[in-house]
């Protein structure tokens, strides 16, 4: 283990306790200077640590809690009644919403500050650490066929874009989208988007959706695994005092945004949607599940949020589903 990792380990250990420089470098068997630059790089690297001349240093950790009460009323008070569950860990937010919304036949928002297993599609793992991340779903029985509901996915990222925007950048448009479901910012994924229904043979009127939004809102106290280190981000860097509350507010936000995206006209939405899309006109790998990577420019957007791609070999398609990533921009 690396000096860094270690003091980063007594810190996390003595959690809301100062501990001094020389007590750090005791413990560890090294020097005062390197405990210092240990320090230096744990902050460059986002970590909120305080140094008090005389007490040390300490980590600051779950200052940001997620108040149900606060989401509850804040939703009110703009009018959206909706039934909020907030916890401290679940296995999916996707599963405990949909699986209270059919016992009680209701919608409803659940809120977890950790996911035991969160998945994002296809099965595969969304990293949803203790303490510094969203992991929000909203399940719902839809007032149209599930089939005319193409659109929520997109709808669902352009809520979430929109909150950040509000609530971490003071309104300036900042989020941006990559098709379908990824929110970036300065070519790091931010966030990610499951969209799952569920239907009933024997219960047409039992269909239901579940939107479920993960978002990496602090840098994991751990940091990110390997796998992703290279390619995820997170919203709110060094100290930020001033913000307060933000993991509630970007909670609300969203619901709000997505409730009044819902009764928008579909051309305007499009439009929205284009306009945060960082793909347009890049050069892309493709990979559709299951088949050969392809290569090609994208064109845009049809009007149900399918992305046109030109292949190498001049051939155009529209497609649905499937992940692009940007070879050259
Ligand atoms: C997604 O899938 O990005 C959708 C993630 C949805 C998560 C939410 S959290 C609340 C609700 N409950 C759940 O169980 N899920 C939803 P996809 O496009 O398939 O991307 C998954 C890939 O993103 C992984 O294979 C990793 O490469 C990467 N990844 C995993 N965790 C990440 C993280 N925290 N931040 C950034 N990238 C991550």
């Amino acid at each position: 283990m690396k000096t860094k990792e270690k003091v980063l380990e007594l810190l996390l250990n003595n959690s809301g306790e100062y501990i001094s420089g020389q007590d750090i470098a005791e413990r560890l068997f090294v020097t005062r200077a390197s405990v210092w630059k240990a320090i230096k790089s744990l902050k460059e690297a986002g970590h909120k640590i305080d140094a008090v001349t005389n007490k040390g240093y300490r980590i600051r950790q779950n200052i940001d809690l997620i108040k149900e009460q606060f989401v509850v009323n804040e939703l009110d008070s703009l009018g959206f009644g909706i039934n909020v569950k907030v916890y401290d860990e679940v296995t999916s937010t996707n599963d405990e919403a949909i699986r209270l919304s059919r016992e009680n036949e209701e919608d409803y928002l659940v809120i977890a500050d950790c996911q035991s297993k969160g998945r994002g599609r296809r099965g595969r793992e969304f990293f949803s650490p203790k303490g510094t991340g969203l992991y929000m779903s909203y399940a719902f029985s839809p007032d149209k066929d599930i089939s005319e509901m193409e659109n929520i996915t997109a709808l669902s990222a352009l809520a979430l874009a929109m909150a950040i925007d509000e609530v971490v950048f003071d309104g300036k448009k900042t989020a941006q989208i990559k098709w379908v479901n990824d929110i970036f910012i300065d070519g790091l994924k931010v966030a990610g988007i499951l969209t799952e229904a569920y239907t009933s043979m024997e219960f047409p009127l039992d269909n239901r959706i579940v939107i479920g939004w993960g978002i990496n809102v602090y840098m994991p106290l751990e940091g990110f695994p390997k796998e992703i280190s290279k390619t995820a981000g997170y919203l709110v860097k060094g100290d930020n005092d001033d913000i307060y509350d933000i993991r509630s507010r970007l909670a609300v936000s969203t619901y709000k945004h997505l409730m009044k995206l819902l009764v928008r006209d579909s051309k305007e939405l499009l439009e929205l949607y284009k306009d945060r899309l960082f793909i347009i006109g890049s050069y892309l790998k493709i990979n559709q599940f299951g088949k050969k990577y392809k290569y090609g420019y994208a064109h845009g957007i049809n009007d149900k949020y399918h992305l046109i791609v030109e292949y190498d070999d001049g051939k155009t398609q529209e497609l649905f589903s499937g992940e692009v990533s940007v070879v050259r921009y």
